[in-house]
């Protein structure tokens, strides 16, 4: 006999409120519902007397306290989540059987969590590192992990060496130093001798590493995957996210100090705009191999530290997902959501990229440590929407009430259910690759090439882009002690490009490599960031304004607005402040709570009765936003200011003194960077 699968009809939303709880209004009472008379003094033999080993209460609440941290992650610590929703353009059962990818008019909830990967879980989010990006998929058929990172290769070919790679990027075991960072000696020793790291490297040392907002990466599944469809035919594929609002970054400098400033700066840009209704989006892409087209390339696509270039294989848009919900409360759903690149679902299967392999024995295994034994499936942020049966029973925090005495496959007792599935009735059944071997621990000669795709990427960078990954370069290897390590990691280097190699030697007192780069054959555009979508809407302007302002800002405001904008008003108080005609603005931040870094343009209006401390202080701010590259804005008495700093005509400054000022600063702000800028 086989079981129907029901769809659970509670929608993932509808199940986790079933778990929520509201406190407010309600009486005071131990875990087990005792109504408790007084909460602020433990039970004591007299008012000065020693406290009693009776007080059942102070025990239960000091003991709950003394277990409220679990271990954090060994790496992906610091993340940040938000729920959403999926929804498919178009059928992909040429592809795939997956019943979530084939209905357009299927909205599928998922659960996204971003992170980054060294820190510690309180470390600063704008470090330089590869972003986490993994999305859960709560489909009728089972939940579906696709858990990947904004960068589209990883450090390494094979599983067994992830605890190297992690024990030599993390802090150095005998002093605990650096947090969250790469640029350190054990980090660049392990680069220097596993030089399959060199295309990762050149990834994490651009522009990718330093995202502007979480908002504003792309996400890679990383490894080959397999789609599979009804017929049983499979095809290899990548995975891509594509934020709708296009890839920005910050620059280095700016990074550090918003590190300072405001260490929550992604999370809270993510938290705000879900608030706001700036719904983040991204679009789901694929790349398809055929079966038959697997070794038609120059690079193995079991490889992880190869991409696909699109301009050879394209990216399919294939549906949106936009985040529309912040979690309720980050334990319960942030740091208890467990990812598994094995949580698959019938029509997406694996390949043998050999990370891969690895990978799917690691999640499970460290959830165990994690979240305290194996039934953190039943932690209601993991819980399937659908129904699971099975005869595991017991272990920690088990919460499930299994009826009846049948624990056991195969039985008579409950006509031998819960049964399998026949694969046509929706049981997932791997994908019958033929394998064959002799047991060996090697890597195959078409793993060996670790260079080509490393000069691809610098080949296709764009001039500031080259420079910021020389400065990266140049700041992590200067931060390097031994002169050993510094050398390897330049000759390392000079097999990428010797002009990127030269130049690192020069700023790091190495010796720089003899011979001149190849003529360039092959670049890709998609790997650059020049040329990304660039819209004005969710950015944040600082608009500096004394009291006196003129009339006419609030219509300025109101046109940025539009365009989805957001001006916040900096003055020196937050007292609201007033315009020659009567108008009020309110304040939302001061000179000392905020900070240029903190957006992504300054507009200086000021007013002629600001005094001398006022002037400065908005100065300040415009020559951060300069040294930044940011669009500034200037009207009013600000203009006179600009100019009187010389920060007026230059790209992307844009004065009141153009009669479409308005539309030029608009048009300023949708740049993001004006990189053409002469900053000394
Ligand atoms: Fe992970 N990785 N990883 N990883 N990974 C974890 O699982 C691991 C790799 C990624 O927000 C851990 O639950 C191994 C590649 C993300 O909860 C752990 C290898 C990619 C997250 C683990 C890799 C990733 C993790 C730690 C080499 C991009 C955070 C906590 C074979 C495709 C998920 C946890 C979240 C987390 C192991 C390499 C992405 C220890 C062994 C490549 C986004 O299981």
């Amino acid at each position: 006999m086989t079981k129907k699968h029901p769809v659970n009809e509670k929608s993932k939303q509808e199940q986790l409120e079933q778990f929520k709880t509201d406190d407010r209004n309600q009486a005071l009472t131990t875990n087990q519902g005792l109504k408790l008379s007084e909460d602020e003094f433990s039970l004591k033999a007299g008012e000065r007397g020693p406290t009693l080993m009776e007080d059942f209460h102070f025990r239960e609440k000091m003991t709950h306290f003394d277990h409220e941290r679990i271990p954090e992650r060994i790496v992906h610590a610091r993340g940040f989540a938000a729920h959403g929703e999926f929804e498919l353009y178009d059928s992909l059962s040429e592809y795939t059987k997956a019943k979530f990818l084939q209905n357009p008019s299927v909205k599928t909830p998922v659960f996204v969590r971003f992170s980054t990967v060294a820190g510690s879980k309180g470390s600063a989010e704008t470090v330089r590192d590869a972003r986490g990006f993994a999305t859960k998929f709560y489909t009728e058929e089972g939940n579906y992990d696709l858990v990947g990172n904004n960068i589209p290769v990883f450090f390494i070919q094979d599983a067994i060496k992830f605890p190297d790679l992690i024990h030599a990027v993390k802090p150095e075991p005998h002093n605990e130093m650096p947090q969250a960072a790469s640029a350190h000696d054990t980090f660049w020793d392990f680069i220097a001798n596993n030089q399959e790291s060199a295309h990762m490297v050149m990834w994490s040392m651009s522009d990718r590493a330093i995202p502007r907002s979480l908002r504003m990466m792309e996400g890679f599944g990383v490894h080959t995957f397999r789609l599979v469809n009804a017929e049983g035919k499979a095809h290899f594929v990548k995975f891509h996210w594509k934020p709708v609002l296009g890839t920005h970054s910050l620059v280095w400098d700016e990074a550090q100090t918003i590190s300072g400033k405001d260490p929550d700066f992604h999370r809270r840009d993510l938290w705000e705009s879900i608030e706001n209704g700036d719904y983040p989006e991204y679009e789901l892409g694929i790349q398809i191999i055929d079966e038959e087209d697997e070794f038609k390339f120059d690079f193995d696509i079991l490889d992880p530290t190869k991409l696909w270039p699109e301009e050879d294989i394209p990216v399919k848009l294939v549906g949106k997902m936009t985040l529309n919900r912040n979690v309720d409360n980050v334990f319960a759903e942030t740091e208890q959501v467990a990812f598994h690149p094995g949580h698959v679902v019938p029509g997406i299967d694996f390949s043998n990229d050999p990370l891969l392999q690895g990978r799917l024995f690691s999640y499970t295994d460290t959830q165990l440590i994690r979240l305290g034994g194996p039934n953190f499936h039943e932690l209601p942020i993991n819980r399937p929407v659908c129904p699971f049966h099975n005869n595991q029973r017991d272990g920690y925090g088990r919460q499930t009430i299994n009826k009846g005495p049948v624990s056991y496959h195969r039985n008579s007792l409950a006509a031998n259910t819960p049964a399998p599935v026949p694969e046509s009735e929706g049981g997932y059944a791997h994908y019958q690759e033929k394998v064959e071997g002799r047991k060996v621990r090697s890597r195959s000669e078409s793993f060996k090439d670790h260079f080509s795709q490393a000069t691809l990427f610098w080949n296709s960078m764009s001039p500031p882009e080259k420079e910021h990954i020389i400065s990266a370069f140049s700041f992590e290897l200067g931060k390097v002690k031994s002169k050993s390590v510094q050398q390897q990691v330049v000759d390392m280097f000079a097999n990428v490009s010797t002009v990127l190699a030269k130049q690192v030697a020069q700023a790091i007192g190495a010796t720089p490599p003899s011979g001149e780069d190849a003529p360039v054959t092959k670049s890709s555009p998609a790997l650059s960031q020049e040329q990304t979508i660039k819209k004005p809407n969710t950015r944040k302007v600082a608009v500096i304004v004394a009291n006196d302002f003129s009339g006419d800002l609030p219509q300025v405001l109101n046109s940025l607005k539009q365009q989805g904008i957001q001006p916040e008003i900096v003055s020196t108080t937050l007292q609201n402040v007033k315009g020659t005609d009567g108008s009020e603005l309110e304040v939302q931040h001061t000179f000392l709570t905020s900070d240029s870094v903190l957006f992504d343009a300054v507009y200086v209006v000021g007013s002629a009765s600001a005094d001398e401390k006022f002037r400065k202080e908005a100065l300040t701010f415009a020559q951060e936003a300069f040294e930044h590259f940011k669009p500034i804005g200037a009207t009013d008495e600000g203009v006179k200011w600009l100019k009187a700093a010389g920060l007026d005509s230059s790209p992307g400054v844009v004065t009141g003194e153009t009669t479409r000022f308005t539309d030029e600063f608009i048009e300023a702000i949708s740049a993001h960077r004006h990189w053409n800028r002469h900053v000394i």
